[in-house]
């Protein structure tokens, strides 16, 4: 296990570096695409040659603004850089030949396998997108507006625009600074947090007027079918966070959400809940798990049958605890 080092330190070893690649993770969101695409526009601004490796996962939402920096096919890099990963696990499937490989190592996650040759890992950043930006002002001085832009992606949505309780002082402050940079904040925030799909609207509004409430109205649970989606035309990008909604309703401490996925036996369980409510406990009892406030569990039973079960589990779940 190499040694951590600070984002000066991380700077440093850039400076004396060239020809970068950089790596995001399966499942993109936009810190890892939005650090990503800061990294090598600031790279660039220094001087360097840099690019991202295609993610082959990255959605519309995020695409436009990490696009430009996929690598050429013929590309050859000499350093390996992976942004927002905790482990090569979750590298995508053409970055395989890079798993043993990586040389500088950006991220905010406490899991993280200190798998770089060069680790700088800070796991009390609410983003990755705060790190890269103290490195690269530390290179820098300063970053463009274009490099604001991107990190602002990636500090905004991996808070909930500035909302989750991961958001600390220190990533205001930073966020700050990138307006000052330039960051366009209204029209990212519009985009990113104040728009929906016809789609997702569509589904939001079936699964709202179909959710129902037990236990006195500290569960709620809703289920989504395919045939929901098909008739809302709601993809599965559209489908992003859609478990949060049960959970905000006033007075729900559960709230569950069953979504029909690739069969009719194939029901995805997604559980959010407020304390003391344990949705981890809740999803163990169906060989899943999570996090204490976001768990969840895979069921290979018909969407009915599921919601029943849920429901008696839940009916012991909170008889033996509360
Ligand atoms: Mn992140």
């Amino acid at each position: 296990v190499s040694a951590n080092v600070t984002a000066s330190e991380a700077a440093l070893w850039l400076a004396a570096r060239d020809n970068f690649l950089i790596i995001s993770h399966r499942r993109p969101d936009g810190d890892t695409l939005g650090s990503a695409a800061a990294l090598a526009q600031g790279l660039r601004e220094a001087g360097k040659t840099a690019f991202v490796l295609c993610n082959p996962e990255a959605t519309p939402r995020y695409a436009p603004y990490v696009e430009d920096y996929w690598a050429p096919d013929d590309y050859e890099p000499a350093s390996i850089i992976a942004v927002d990963t905790a482990s090569v696990d979750l590298f995508t499937d053409n970055a395989g030949a890079y798993t043993g490989a990586v040389s500088l190592c950006i991220d905010h996650h406490a899991s993280n396998s200190f798998y770089g040759g060069v680790n700088c890992i800070d796991a009390a950043r609410a983003t990755c997108g705060e790190i890269v930006f103290d490195i690269l002002t530390a290179l820098s001085g300063s970053v463009s507006s274009v490099t604001a832009e991107r990190l602002y992606i990636a500090l905004s949505t991996d808070t909930g625009c500035f909302s989750f309780g991961n958001t600390t002082a220190e990533t205001l402050f930073a966020a700050a600074r990138l307006i000052e940079y330039g960051a366009p904040n209204r029209v990212l925030n519009k985009k990113l947090f104040r728009t929906k799909t016809r789609g997702r609207i569509k589904i939001e509004g079936m699964l709202a007027s179909g959710m129902e409430f037990h236990f006195d109205g500290i569960v709620a649970i809703a289920a989504i079918t395919r045939e929901m989606m098909e008739t809302a035309g709601a993809c599965e990008d559209d489908m992003d966070d859609i478990a949060v909604i049960a959970a905000t309703v006033e007075g729900v401490g559960i709230g569950i959400t069953i979504r029909e996925m690739s069969s009719a036996n194939d029901c995805k369980v997604s559980v959010r809940t407020m304390l003391p409510y344990d949705a981890h406990a809740i999803c163990l009892r169906f060989d899943g798990g999570g996090h204490k406030m976001a768990a969840g569990c895979t069921l290979d039973k018909p969407i009915d049958e599921v919601k029943t079960e849920l429901l008696e589990v839940v009916a012991d779940y909170l008889k033996s605890n509360f």
